[in-house]
């Protein structure tokens, strides 16, 4: 590796100078593995006192996905967002985005790299990437994400580049960068296997746009995960009864395929359910985030190898990693969006998509991103892009949300991100249901009565049963009496108790 000797050395408010009001910054990011860190903060703080001045800075971001604190929450907090992409999970720019402070893009995580590549989303101003190294021929050594961060530092005009010497340098090992070149000279993608490799250890970068280095110490700052509660446990009994099953069916071979599983409390509880479970066999993943959870499991030997864009890890798993990186530099790759993402290879390889939303309605429309249709959440991420890809795609979601008073099943989302078309299989801690081969009537039954709490069934059952003829049949003065309930009185049956189900 490197010392990058030749590029200026920099103070993060340095860095957070050179950068004007109205540019659009590429940051490295995705979730907070391998975010950039001191320049953001540094810009959040910069653009506090000029707002106190009467000065303008507000910037345009993008991102692999979510990030550390420093940039979203900071920067939101310091208004200083002007425009965001393609997905984000702060609170404080939530709500900027839902009081329209700050337009928000939300995109399927894999079409950013190449949306960046045809220019849709502008010029980019400044990439600011977190990296373990930099040489002076312009390779650059990621840490613990890949994101966007290799088209971004191709596309930028100026490149700051953040070495972090908290991370290991052997996380080269696990990268694998490749940028797709565009249509029509684009070849099938060798991806056969979950761990296969058809790129370089390293991101390019054009040196002479490297306007400085600054150096930091600090970790990415991802939280634990709360133990599973009984609800997640409930549900992810349900998927793994269901995946043994569809193997003792001969739907799913007894090799079993590769895994993609959402963030979260959930997701985290299905892959320790299949973890645990000695009848499924050891497997792979081909996903997004490699998150706490799967740590034990390599170890365990019950998952043999991990293709992500992240190391979505909390410090204490982190650090295991580090100290056996000889096991896990073998098991875990890392790739750009585009490549762990990307819709044909999660075809190809016929991946078990598992995933979280907002809400389902009865004739199998999914919500992952607008609580009543118009505030935002977090965004689609990299969701869409396995829902409608996978051999096998299962949405997951408590029944019921806020004590009751939400019901996950309604006649018809406020919302849609996963279409009919797509979903195949809807799990509530209540029950699954198997869609697959059912029109929409038989759909709304089953979904009904197998995932939807039992306080909402009758409800339920009545809409369906009173909706005028149609194939898909919705009653329009009626179908979103549930969310104008919320609305109006905070709960969408009012009077209705939800007891324990
Ligand atoms: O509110 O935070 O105030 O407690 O939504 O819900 O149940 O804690 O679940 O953290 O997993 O988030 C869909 C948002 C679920 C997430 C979503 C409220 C609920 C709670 C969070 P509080 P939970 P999670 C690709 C994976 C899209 C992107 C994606 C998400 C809060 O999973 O962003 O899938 N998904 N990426 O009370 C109003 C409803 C509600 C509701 C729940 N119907 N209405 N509020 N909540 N349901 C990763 C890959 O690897 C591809």
């Amino acid at each position: 590796m490197g010392t990058g000797k030749s590029y200026p050395r920099l103070t993060a408010d340095e860095a957070a100078a050179m950068i004007h009001d109205g540019a659009t910054i590429g940051f490295s990011a995705f979730t907070p593995a391998g975010a950039a860190k001191a320049t953001p903060r540094a810009l959040a703080k910069r653009a506090k006192a000029m707002h106190e001045k009467g000065e303008p800075m507000r910037v345009r971001i993008l991102t692999g996905a979510s990030t550390g604190s420093a940039i979203d929450d900071a920067l939101a907090e310091a208004n200083a967002v002007s425009w965001r992409a393609p997905y984000q999970s702060s609170k404080n720019l939530r709500k900027r985005i839902n009081s329209q402070d700050t337009e928000f893009l939300d995109m399927h995580l894999s079409h950013v790299p190449q949306m960046i590549e045809f220019g849709f989303l502008g010029h980019i101003d400044f990439a600011v990437i977190e990296a373990v190294d930099i040489t002076d021929d312009g390779r650059v050594y990621l840490s613990t994400s890949s994101g966007i961060a290799p088209s971004v530092l191709r596309h930028a005009d100026k490149v700051i580049i953040e070495v972090n010497r908290h991370h290991s340098r052997r996380l080269a090992e696990m990268h694998d960068v490749l940028i797709l070149p565009p249509p029509p000279h684009r070849h099938p993608i060798a991806i056969q296997h979950a761990l296969s490799k058809i790129g370089t250890p390293y991101a390019s970068v054009d040196p002479s746009r490297v306007v400085g280095i600054v150096e930091t110490d600090e970790p990415d700052g991802v939280s634990a995960f709360d133990a599973p509660d009984e609800v997640s446990n409930r549900i992810a009994q349900h998927v793994v009864k269901f995946l043994l099953d569809e193997i003792r069916a001969g739907r799913l071979p007894t090799t079993f395929l590769p895994l993609q599983s959402g963030v979260g409390n959930i997701a985290n509880a299905v892959m320790a359910g299949l973890g645990l479970n000695p009848d499924i066999p050891p497997f792979t993943m081909y996903s997004e985030v490699f998150q706490d959870s799967l740590v034990d499991l390599m170890f365990d030997g019950k998952l043999t190898g991990a293709s992500a864009t992240s190391l979505t890890l909390s410090e204490e798993q982190l650090q295991r990693v580090y100290e056996h990186m000889d096991l896990f530099s073998r098991r875990i790759v890392l790739r750009p969006q585009e490549l762990s993402n990307n819709p044909g290879v999660v075809r190809r390889l016929g991946v078990i998509a598992i995933n979280t939303v907002l809400e389902f309605d009865m004739f199998g429309c999914a919500n992952s991103t607008h609580v009543c249709g118009s505030q935002l959440m977090n965004g689609v991420g990299g969701s869409g892009d396995f829902v409608r890809n996978a051999y096998l795609s299962i949405l997951v979601a408590p029944s019921v949300a806020k004590g009751g008073k939400i019901s996950a099943i309604v006649p018809m989302c406020s919302h849609v991100d996963h279409n009919e078309h797509s979903t195949q299989v809807f799990v509530t801690e209540q029950g699954l249901a198997d869609l697959r081969g059912l029109g929409p009537r038989e759909r709304a039954k089953r979904i009904i009565n197998v995932c939807a709490h039992p306080a909402y069934r009758d409800y339920l059952h009545h809409y369906l049963a009173a909706a005028p003829q149609g194939h898909i049949p919705h009653d329009l003065r009626k179908c979103f009496e549930m969310h104008l309930n919320l609305m109006d009185h905070g709960t969408m049956l009012p009077g209705v108790e939800v007891g324990a189900g």
